[in-house]
């Protein structure tokens, strides 16, 4: 039905700036390492690049402590690319900031506008079908928006609310498409009736950060220290790649936030 996983060739990324630490969170697990971080995400660089994609690296900008997180600020498919319009106003900069490397790749570039709120990291593409999370950052007119636009461009794409789950930043803090028709699925999301027709990994509470994986080429990138998925990936035939992250999830920022995959 939504077929094999995407085959990316490119990611953008952004350093962490020194600011880092002064970003978003709700995590309460302490303050970053700076140094630290920059070790993980020069690892995650080199586990993308591992996978065959070439890496357009972006500079920190000391202005924006979130603006690693790049996934944020843009939808990538195919056919076209949709810029963003975080819900969080501090973060809204950083679409300005990383449009012009954005607009290199496509041709057909769409805007979320206001009154839409949209993060990248409310969006999980599932072959040609786009699941959009209704959160605390994605409002209903910027879910409409993408929507209207994805159909312009015959994507097909359904809302999951997960507004009352306060374990969830974002959609994809709880679902990551794998390939034909695999999801992984927090606790919470597993039974959800919009994911009834996939085949699912369910992830236990306790390793609910682990959700956030990124299927990359034959390889799929998880967090490091949760086992119970590491293990269910392995015994199923997935290559999976473990990754420290423990600076990023002290942040609210997981695997799949630190790129723009395409
Ligand atoms: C924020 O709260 O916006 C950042 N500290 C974390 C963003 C993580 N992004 C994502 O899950 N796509």
């Amino acid at each position: 039905m939504t077929g094999p996983a995407k085959q990316f060739a490119k990611a953008i990324v952004r350093l962490p700036a020194p600011t880092f630490a002064g970003g978003l969170t709700t995590a309460n697990l302490g303050v970053p390492d700076y140094s630290l971080a920059l070790v993980q995400f020069n690892n995650y660089c080199s586990a993308l690049s591992e996978c065959g994609l070439e890496l357009i690296a972006l500079p920190a900008d000391e202005n924006y402590p979130d603006s690693t997180f790049v996934e944020d600020t843009a939808v990538f498919t195919d056919r076209c690319v949709i810029l963003t319009r975080p819900g969080a106003v501090v973060r809204r900069g950083e679409v300005e900031l990383i449009a012009p490397t954005i607009s290199r790749f496509r041709t057909e570039v769409r805007v979320i506008e206001d009154p839409g709120t949209l993060d990248g990291g409310d969006v999980c593409r599932a072959g040609s079908h786009f699941f959009i999370g209704l959160s605390q950052r994605t409002n209903e007119e910027g879910a409409q928006q993408l929507s209207n636009y994805l159909a312009q461009f015959d994507y097909t794409s359904s809302v999951v609310d997960i507004r009352t789950d306060n374990k969830l930043l974002h959609l994809k803090s709880g679902i990551a498409y794998l390939s034909d028709d695999t999801l992984v699925l927090n606790e919470s999301l597993s039974g959800n009736e919009s994911f009834a027709s996939f085949d699912r990994i369910t992830v236990p509470d306790s390793e609910g950060y682990a959700c956030n994986c990124v299927a990359v080429n034959d390889r799929v990138l998880v967090a490091s220290g949760f086992p119970a998925l590491k293990t269910s990936l392995d015994q199923l035939g997935y290559k999976t790649v473990a990754l420290e992250m423990s600076e990023f999830q002290k942040m609210d920022g997981g695997l799949s936030c630190l790129s723009l995959r395409f």
